[in-house]
């Protein structure tokens, strides 16, 4: 009895002093406690997360955080201006304006997002500065874009000849379709889970084209494009964001792991979500394409989408970076 209270005491006494440090100082507790045993995956969304989990994967068998690998991963297809849905080179709203939406969440719950921001290359190192710099979680617009000049980030022309041709194109008409798969989708969502067993995600997107000025999907909004919780798994989104925001979608599938269910059979379930909400309002599900993609604390991974179409890549020890196609629902 009485050893027990003097290991009670001293336990209370070790909980006192890790509250009293600071927050960076528990961090490295917390990080010092894992387990360095896990074998690391990443998952990314659409062809271009090959390229892209191959940059994370360096990090992550370097033993780094899987925070650090996503900011990476997703930063290769920001930069390349081939890839006309995120980052430079991204197609413009309806007013030929590049506008850029993304997030970014740790193991710890923190996050950063940044939505409608022009002109700056990396809106996920943005996204990143607004969680670590900043007492806010979201900058938007001109206060993203100030924000990011204030920490040094260079102001960037995003347009690129091919986009500002296609969009010219599309003001002959100026008729608003997105279609499944084609043209204007493509955000990348990445999730890792690192060799200490920790989680974190990040996605990034120019997000619809020919979009209004000053929409926003839901790849900046924590819990509908990306959602981590590192006791249970991390998801992120991509396609239609609208539908996504409404069934709070990445969050839904985080939710569904915690209850027990697989990463695919959870993205399965909100993809099902998806089209009941739409079936209540009538909306046709033909031009909708919505893909999740799941890891769970166990390193096991899946994917559903609405309609054929969708791809993501996987690297781990036993999956050699391969794009896998996701199952559909229609
Ligand atoms: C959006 N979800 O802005 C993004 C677009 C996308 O694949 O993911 N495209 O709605």
């Amino acid at each position: 009895m009485k050893t027990s209270r003097r290991n009670f005491l001293k336990i209370s006494a070790i909980t006192t002093s890790l509250l009293a440090v600071n927050k960076s100082k528990a961090t490295q507790i917390v990080l010092n406690h894992s387990n360095t045993s896990t074998q690391p995956i990443v998952l990314s969304t659409w062809r271009f997360g090959v390229e892209a989990n191959a940059e994370a994967w360096k990090t992550l068998t370097n033993k780094g955080r899987a925070l650090d690998a996503v900011e990476a991963g997703v930063k290769v297809t920001e930069a390349n201006p081939k890839e006309r849905s995120v980052g430079y080179g991204g197609r413009p709203d309806r007013d030929g304006r590049v506008t850029l939406d993304a997030c970014i969440m740790d193991e710890f719950s923190n996050i950063g997002s940044v939505a409608c921001l022009e002109n700056i290359k990396h809106p996920i190192s943005v996204a990143r500065a607004v969680m670590e710099k900043t007492p806010h979680v979201m900058l938007v617009g001109d206060g993203a874009f100030d924000f990011a000049i204030s920490q040094g980030f260079p102001k960037e022309n995003l347009l690129v000849k091919e986009s500002e041709e296609e969009w010219k194109a599309w003001l002959k008409k100026s008729e608003y379709k997105p279609k499944a798969n084609i043209e204007n989708h493509d955000t990348i969502g990445m999730i890792a889970l690192d060799m200490r067993g920790n989680l974190s995600g990040a996605c990034t997107t120019s997000g619809l084209a020919f979009k209004m000025h000053g929409r926003v999907g839901d790849s900046p909004i924590i819990g509908a494009g990306l959602f981590v919780d590192n006791e249970v798994g991390a998801a992120t989104a991509t396609g239609h964001g609208e539908e996504v925001i409404r069934i709070a979608g990445s969050h839904t599938v985080v939710e569904l792991m915690r209850q027990g269910l697989h990463p695919e059979e959870a993205c399965k379930k909100a993809v099902e979500r998806i089209v009941n909400s739409a079936k209540m309002r009538n909306k046709p599900l033909s031009d909708l394409q919505i893909g999740f993609i799941a890891i769970n604390k166990k390193g096991e991974h899946g994917a559903y989408c609405l309609q054929s179409g969708f791809n993501y890549a996987v690297y781990s020890p036993e999956i050699n970076n391969q794009l896998i196609d996701a199952k559909h629902i229609l």
